[in-house]
């Protein structure tokens, strides 16, 4: 076995819990890094912003509890990284929305919720929608691996390739995070189109040029360069 491994030296498995976050925030100052929270449902998944994360039986819904020492706005890339390469060992292309979402098909596949506390731990929370059913609401706004391939997928393959890459993806993080950016930028859909971004009371349409190595998104609006550090992205409808 590879000595240096980090995400998934330990493995939690719960059959329901409110939120896989919640969980790892509870315990996170007890257990080493690297360890990981999956449930097979998530009674209160939530997304950002307290918005809820539809977390029926069937789909990935895990966190793991990193110590990388101070917060970071770019760690939420190593979850949406991880999940775009776990979603082509299975033949899926999906590319990442800045900053938290992975989407195939013009369709939300996956979420990344990271929350931390000052310098103690971070969690990294993934959702990835497998075998689970869509819920009415989200109607054709997000889709499944099963939706995707039209057939179930064997869920313990996924989150181990998954924990594979989010492992990798954290140790390039650590040690090479030009390396990280670099392929981000490849990896997301965005960059040259027109988007809106919302943050708070506050919208501004422009065009999304790079991500910089901060982590943040610089847009053109009006001939001006804006960076903006943080926001829901959504692409003009053309
Ligand atoms: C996210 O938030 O996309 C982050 C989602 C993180 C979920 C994981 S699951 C494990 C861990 N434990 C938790 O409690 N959370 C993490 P945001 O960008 O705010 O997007 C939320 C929006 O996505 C919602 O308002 C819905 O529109 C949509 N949504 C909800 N459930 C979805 C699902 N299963 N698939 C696709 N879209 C969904």
């Amino acid at each position: 076995m590879d000595s240096s491994k980090v995400v998934g030296i330990r493995i939690i498995r719960l059959e329901e819990v409110d939120s896989t976050n919640e969980y790892a925030k509870r315990i996170a100052l007890e257990v080493p890094e690297g360890t990981v929270v999956v449930a097979r449902r998530q009674s209160s998944g939530r997304g950002r912003l307290g918005r809820r994360w539809a977390s029926p039986d069937g789909g990935l819904w895990l966190s793991a509890i990193l110590k990388p020492g101070k917060p970071d706005p770019r760690l939420v890339f190593i979850g949406g990284l991880a999940v775009v390469d776990t979603l082509l060992d299975f033949g899926i292309p999906g590319g990442i929305k800045w900053p938290n979402d992975v989407w195939v098909s013009n369709k939300k596949i996956s979420g990344v919720l990271t929350e931390g506390k000052g310098s103690e731990y971070v969690i990294l929370g993934i959702g990835l929608n497998v075998n689970n059913p869509i819920p009415q609401e989200l109607g054709e706004s997000a889709t499944s691996m099963m939706m995707e391939l039209g057939k179930t997928v064997p869920i313990e393959r996924v989150l181990e390739r998954l924990l594979f890459h989010l492992d990798v993806w954290y140790r390039i993080y650590r040690e090479r995070p030009d390396l990280l950016m670099a392929r981000l930028r490849e990896r997301t859909f965005i960059l040259g189109r027109t988007v809106r971004i919302t943050e708070g009371e506050t919208t501004v349409t422009g065009r999304a040029l790079d991500v910089l190595d901060d982590g943040s998104l610089l847009l053109e609006v009006g001939g001006e360069l804006k960076r903006i550090l943080y926001g829901d992205v959504s692409l003009r409808p053309v």
